[in-house]
This record gives C-alpha cells, structure tokens and sequence, in this order.
C-alpha cells in the first residue's frame, strides 16, 4: 500500500469490497424482476447479476459516504451505473464491434440469446438505468434524497454516457484501430479518459451529489475518477505488456493484437510505471480534504487499481 494511505492495517479492504458488492447485487436482483416478456428480462439478468468486480458501484457508495451521505441513499445511482457499465461491454461484445465469445468468464450475451435480444437488452438496461434513478421509489422513504440532486445526477451521468462521454471514447477507439499505425498519446489519452474514465466519473460525482457534497467536493471527487480511470488502463496495458506468451495464447490473443496501441508501446514500461505511480498520487491528493475517518474505502479503491496483479 502507498504511504498515503493513513488506516492501511486497520481497513478490511476485501471486506468492503464484498459487503458493499452485495448491496448492490441485492438492489440489482430487485431491479429487474423476470417479468413478461421473459426472454429480454432473462438476457438482462443473465449479463447484469453474473459477475464483475461492481468497482464503479462501489466507488458511487463510498463518494456518497464519503461527503456524509448514507450508503441506502446512493444505492440507486450505484445500480445505474452498473447497468450501464453492462449494457456498454454487452454492446462492446456484439459481432459488429469486439466479435466476443466470453465475458467475465461465461458466454456472451449475443452467444445465448441471439444478437437481436442482446442488442435489445443492451438498449432496456440503458432505459432503465435512468428510470431507476429518476424515479422516487428507488430511494429510501426515511431518508430521502431531494429531487434536485436525483435530476442533477440524471444529467451527469447522461453527459458522461452519451456521445461526449462512453460513447465519444468507443468511437474514437473504434475510427483508430486497424490504421496499421499507432495512436499518439492525446488520442490513447482521450480514448481512456472517454471510454473508460468518463462512467467512473459519472459513479463517484452520482454518489457525491445524491449524498449532498458540496460543489468543490464534487469538482475534487471528479479530479479523482479521471485520474483513477486512467491509471486503471496504464495498469491494464503494463499488465498485458508483461504476460508472460502462454498467457497471452489463453487470451485469445484478439485485442492484444500487436497493432493495439498502449502505454508500454508509446513511452516504455518504466514510464509507464512512473506514469501510474503519478496519477496514483494525484487521485490520492484530491482526497486531503476530506474526512480523515472517512477516506479509507477511496485511498484503497485507487491504490487497488494501482497495484491489481490482473
Ligand atoms: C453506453 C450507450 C452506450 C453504448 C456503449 C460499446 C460502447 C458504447 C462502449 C464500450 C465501452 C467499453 C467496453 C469500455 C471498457 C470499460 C472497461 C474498463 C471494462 C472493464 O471493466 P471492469 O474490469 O469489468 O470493471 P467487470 O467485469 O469487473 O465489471
């Protein structure tokens, strides 16, 4: 652990981790009941509750936490975003974008239900993603959250996920691979900071509204998410970049395909390194503010992405 994280002995990392995982499963089981028509509710379950570390909703529970508000409240934005995080990679999957037979672990969404289902699938979640956050009864009665947070989190998360978000990230990505040349390092920056940064900012700044932060907590929270987006795909890329060649054989080998442009490749894997360790720090300081009692879960959050083994 880095030397800014103060409670490290003290904090159950691990058992965060799977306690606030299980909230969030449960509101997720909850959320889309096998309702008629059942095979479009089946495809949606199917993607939604089999697997996936649940890091974003995790990060929206302790951002609402963290500026004092309680977990029940930000369970809501928290399922929202892991709608949309599964809508995003069962899309991602589908023959007309990656062409993926596994998904955490299990086949496809597309190799069960059909393309036409998962596409649907994908579209439903989205929808209701935002339904459930919009909507009053997903909130505590006893601890309700006021009506302007719930449509000032709508329009952040819609802004993060649409097309000068997600989206914007994934088409940038899709208009850059099989040019036979490298991206520079703006475009690999913007790709990441759209594809993968933008819903992590869209978890913690949710969580941070919903919990009544103030706008400089938000606005730090924000400065948060984006370097902690970023330093997860540095992670990813040193991580591919030093896999040893029988791993890679297991990986199918597709996206790690030798024309994918990553950190190792533009700067050499000791800056790289020195690259995560820097945004590491800078996501770690925007937390000095805040709660000492209250900064755990965010320090080892960033410092888990950090120093993951896979
Ligand atoms: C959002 C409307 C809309 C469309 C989707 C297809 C698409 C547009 C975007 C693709 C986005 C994509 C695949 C981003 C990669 C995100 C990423 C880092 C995935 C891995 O996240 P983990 O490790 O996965 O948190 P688990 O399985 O643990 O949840």
């Amino acid at each position: 652990a880095s030397a800014a994280v103060p409670s490290a002995v003290e904090f159950n990392f691990k058992g965060y981790m799977l306690q606030k995982a299980a909230a969030v499963n449960r509101a997720l089981d909850a959320a889309v009941p096998l309702a008629y028509p059942e095979r479009i509710h089946e495809a949606m379950r199917y993607s939604l509750l089999g697997g996936g570390k649940r890091v974003r909703p995790v990060l929206c529970l302790a951002a609402c936490e963290i500026v004092g508000g309680r977990e029940r409240q930000a369970v809501p934005p928290a399922s929202a975003v892991e709608m949309i995080h599964t809508m995003s990679l069962m899309h991602d999957d589908l023959p007309c974008m990656d062409n993926d037979d596994l998904r955490r672990g299990q086949p496809t969404c597309h190799r069960v239900f059909g393309e036409p289902v998962a596409v649907l699938a994908g579209d439903a979640l989205l929808a209701l993603a935002f339904g459930h956050l919009a909507d009053p009864a997903s909130y505590p009665a006893d601890d309700p959250v006021p009506p302007a947070r719930v449509v000032r989190a709508v329009a952040e998360l819609s802004r993060c996920v649409g097309a000068e978000g997600l989206v914007a990230g994934q088409v940038v990505d899709l208009e850059s691979t099989g040019l036979g040349t490298p991206v520079g390092l703006e475009r690999l920056e913007f790709i990441h900071l759209h594809k993968t940064a933008a819903l992590l900012e869209a978890s913690v700044v949710t969580g941070a509204i919903v919990g009544g932060g103030s706008d400089d907590q938000i606005e730090r929270l924000r400065r948060y998410a984006r370097c902690v987006g970023l330093l997860f795909q540095v992670v990813d890329d040193i991580l591919d970049g030093t896999k040893s060649s029988q791993e890679l054989g297991k990986t199918a080998g597709k996206d790690l395909a030798s024309d994918k442009t990553t950190y190792p490749k533009l700067m050499g894997l000791e800056k790289s390194r020195e690259f995560a360790e820097e945004l590491l720090k800078d996501a770690t300081e925007q937390l000095l503010e805040f709660d000492p009692m209250k900064v755990a879960p965010l320090l080892h959050l960033a410092d888990y992405i950090a120093h993951r083994q896979k």
